[in-house]
């Protein structure tokens, strides 16, 4: 008989315990316990930085990492809730809850990969020159060689981090939209809202729309003309009904032949929270029924990540709509499994 992941979980523990110093290494020793916080536990003690990564303070000095956090606090592109300008600080405060080891894989983050967190990058609530604040801060972590995990923010963000990503890679970028929304629309009240990101992305010189693929679209807030666009520039979309009926795996297979096609060099991934059903996340700017369910939206990220990617975000996680941080927590957990993901299939470390 087949092994269950149980089992086989239980046998990959035993490699974790192994280079962490064996069974004998606790931190349980009542005699041994300091007069302050310096590890990771308590879990709900300490400075709140993603993971309780180490605080990065010098941003063109990241040679020695791996992966950086970046928080983005901004929601002056929000057009109904707003809120996600807190969304970074309530992430990284429930990752406390989470360890750096995944039970079912067997892999340990923080044994694979060295992680910091670089703080947030700065607000200025002008969505034109916070695009211009995001691309500079992408395109440096991405020109150290390093993987940037944006924490949203609106979804308006997308359009600088792309183009940070965009200048950061000499190739052509494809990007993959995990949204119900298509964020296609060229201007919302004259501005470039979190519903147009991807629409000014798909203008950039080394983007093409035709790699662009946007999974878990649907429902009862999106806009005709919009959807007009996407089909004229040749852009992928396929909704919860498409996930339903073809099965996550079809749907990563789908979406990363589109993202990938004609030579292009790297593909950015951008989830927006509200991608999963609002029945599951209440704490998001546009919350639309009927989304995908919580394991959907895991595997799918495990899926997309295997060939690998140069840089992801998780977006409009808005905390005063946000019932026990369920939405961080979701949050957290969709960017967990990425990174888990890029580790097993040897897409980080980067080769640098
Ligand atoms: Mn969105």
């Amino acid at each position: 008989m087949k092994i269950t992941h149980g089992e086989k979980a239980m046998t990959l523990a035993e490699e974790v315990v192994k280079k962490d110093g064996g069974m004998e290494k606790s931190r349980a020793k009542r005699e041994d316990l300091p007069l302050f916080v310096r590890e990771d536990l308590p879990s709900y003690s300490g400075i709140a930085t993603f993971l309780k990564s180490p605080y990065i303070e010098d941003p063109n000095n990241l040679k020695n990492l791996d992966v950086v956090f970046l928080g983005a606090p901004f929601d002056v592109g929000t057009t109904f809730r707003p809120g996600t300008r807190f969304g970074p600080e309530s992430m990284r405060s429930i990752s406390k809850l989470f360890k750096t080891y995944n039970f079912e894989e067997g892999i340990d983050l923080a044994q694979e990969i060295k992680m910091g967190d670089l703080g947030d990058i700065y607000s200025i609530h002008n969505i034109d020159r916070y695009t211009e604040q995001l691309a500079g801060a992408i395109s440096t972590v991405i020109k150290q060689g390093v993987f940037p995990v944006i924490l949203g923010g609106d979804h308006s963000i997308a359009y600088g981090t792309i183009k940070g990503v965009s200048q950061s890679v000499k190739g052509k970028v494809g990007v993959i939209q995990l949204d119900r929304h298509l964020d296609t629309t060229p201007y919302m009240m004259g501005e470039k809202m979190h519903d147009t990101p991807l629409y000014h992305a798909g203008k950039l010189e080394n983007v093409d729309p035709k790699n662009m693929v946007h999974i878990g679209i649907g429902g009862w807030q999106n806009d005709a003309r919009a959807a007009v666009g996407v089909k004229e520039r040749g852009e992928t979309v396929l909704t919860c009904r498409d996930v339903e009926e073809l099965g996550v795996d079809k749907i990563a297979e789908i979406a990363l032949e589109k993202a990938w096609a004609n030579g292009v060099e790297a593909v950015y991934l951008t989830v927006d929270i509200d991608v999963v059903d609002s029945g599951l996340i209440s704490g998001t700017g546009w919350p639309e029924p009927g989304g995908l369910t919580s394991r959907e939206v895991l595997k799918l990220v495990e899926k997309l990540a295997e060939p690998g990617l140069i840089g992801m975000e998780l977006v409009e996680v808005s905390p005063p709509y946000d019932n026990n941080q369920q939405t961080a927590l979701m949050g957290v957990r969709i960017i967990c499994d990425t990174l888990c993901s890029l580790i097993k299939n040897k897409k980080l470390p980067l080769n640098k």
